[in-house]
């Protein structure tokens, strides 16, 4: 079984969540966000469940930072909610901003580094009315609350993240519909894939010049593999890698974005796109790569751009019915310091699987999820070894909490929630890690 010692010196070992997923929005003052009413719409989510109540970790906050301090681990990656600390995307709401600096300060005394994410999906209802990231405007009020924020945690977080996961802010949430505000639309999908960076980039260029030194962002990758090896399904998988995988990170190093995506994409863009590369592509100081599985892409010719179709795939499933395929973070990790990145220091941001645990007494057994997370510790070790410069590594979730479209049925976490009850119980795959990360002093 790894351990810490199998990993260089620093490397940071932690856990993840987001403010909208654990907090409960119905408290401290916190604004109304786009999630509240995609999810009051029947069909959107399972059960129409919201995050107003979720893990209630905005009371509960200590006790949580208790859980991963116990675990032995280094580092907590979390997020600030915008429409917490500015319920009408424009005004500062100072009991939310307190709440962050409490947590902060938590983390702190407990010897946890904080990693810092400003955008985990929580847009306020007051800017999504106004087109949320269809909006140009909406990549500058962005910056202004990067900036504020700022302003009051920026000595004491170890790493701030401007956006999580700009595939899922843009495409998932505009052309899938699958997450809010539910698009299904490509001018307004191909606007959000170019404005999330380019709130990136306004808010990289705001920090910088507040002396911050500690930026990256958080992409999502998912392996892109042909079914067969005809020309077809080979084009399938190779347009689908390019919408995935190589548009944010070509936009940021290369300052510009694949062929084979601008090709649906180019005529919806907003005009002049190319004037805003040079603020998208500065600098970052690491790079955050979230993993969880694989897709199978298929030919489907005489359907829309981009003309493909999943196929199901042959291995081992989770809950969420996701193949389980380490060798997917190792290709991932290799391929961002090789291609894009070289040494820029890289964090595995998440990874994690959801399953169906049972509860019996106080024991949750998930042999599956510690086997799963092994199984991506060991790709993330041979990554480093064939010299990727991977320092970080947070597991997907700390506790269950709220996933998105699916409601409170899918789990994610290390510690298991009761949503009746809100009790916590850590699950033996937390017992396996907290073992895996004991120090020796
Ligand atoms: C992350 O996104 C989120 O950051 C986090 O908030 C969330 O709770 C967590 O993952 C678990 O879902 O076509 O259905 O097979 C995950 C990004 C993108 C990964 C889609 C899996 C397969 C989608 N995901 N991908 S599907």
């Amino acid at each position: 079984m790894l351990s810490r010692f199998d990993f260089p010196e620093g490397f940071v070992f932690g856990a993840a969540t987001a403010a909208y997923q654990i907090e409960g929005s119905g408290f401290g003052g916190c604004g109304p966000c786009h999630w509240d009413t995609f999810a009051a719409t029947p069909g959107n989510v399972v059960r129409a469940e919201d995050g107003s109540r979720a893990c209630d970790h905005y009371h509960r906050w200590g006790n949580d930072l208790d859980l991963l301090r116990a675990a032995n681990m280094d580092g907590y990656r979390f997020s600030t909610s915008w429409a917490r600390v500015m319920p009408d995307g424009v005004t500062v709401n100072p009991e939310g901003m307190a709440f962050y600096d409490r947590l902060v300060d938590g983390m702190l005394e407990r010897g946890l580094k904080p990693f810092q994410t400003l955008y985990h999906w929580e847009m306020p209802s007051a800017l999504a009315d106004k087109g949320g990231w269809t909006n140009r405007d909406t990549c500058h009020r962005f910056a202004d609350f990067a900036g504020k924020i700022t302003e009051v945690l920026g000595d004491r977080v170890a790493s701030i993240a401007t956006i999580n996961e700009p595939w899922c802010v843009a495409w998932l949430s505009h052309f899938l519909g699958v997450h809010a505000p539910g698009l299904r639309d490509i001018r307004a999908a191909s606007r959000a894939m170019h404005h999330i960076l380019l709130a990136h980039g306004l808010a990289v260029e705001r920090l910088r010049g507040m002396g911050q030194d500690n930026l990256g962002i958080v992409l999502n990758f998912d392996y892109c593999q042909p079914a067969t090896d005809s020309a077809g399904d080979r084009r399938a998988a190779g347009v689908q890698d390019a919408i995935f995988n190589r548009w944010f990170i070509e936009g940021i190093t290369k300052g510009t974005y694949p062929a084979e995506a601008l090709e649906g994409l180019a005529p919806h863009m907003p005009e002049n796109w190319q004037d805003d590369m040079a603020v998208i592509g500065q600098k970052l100081d690491w790079l955050g790569v979230n993993y969880y599985t694989r897709h199978i892409h298929a030919d489907a010719p005489g359907t829309a751009w981009p003309a493909t179709r999943d196929v199901a795939g042959p291995l081992d499933k989770t809950q969420m019915g996701w193949e389980i395929f380490p060798d997917g973070l190792h290709h991932f990790l290799t391929r961002m310091a090789r291609d894009y990145v070289g040494d820029l220091p890289i964090f595995v941001t998440e990874n994690g699987m959801a399953n169906a645990d049972v509860i019996n007494g106080a024991e949750v057994t998930d042999q599956v999820r510690t086997d799963f997370l092994f199984a991506h510790l060991a790709a993330t070790k041979r990554a480093i070894a064939d010299g990727a410069n991977v320092q970080g590594f947070f597991y997907w979730s700390l506790l269950d909490n709220y996933e998105w479209a699916e409601g409170y049925e899918k789990r994610f976490g290390l510690v298991h929630v009761d949503f009746d009850s809100l009790a916590r119980v850590p699950k033996s795959s937390y017992h396996a890690l907290a073992r895996a990360l004991a120090r020796n002093d």
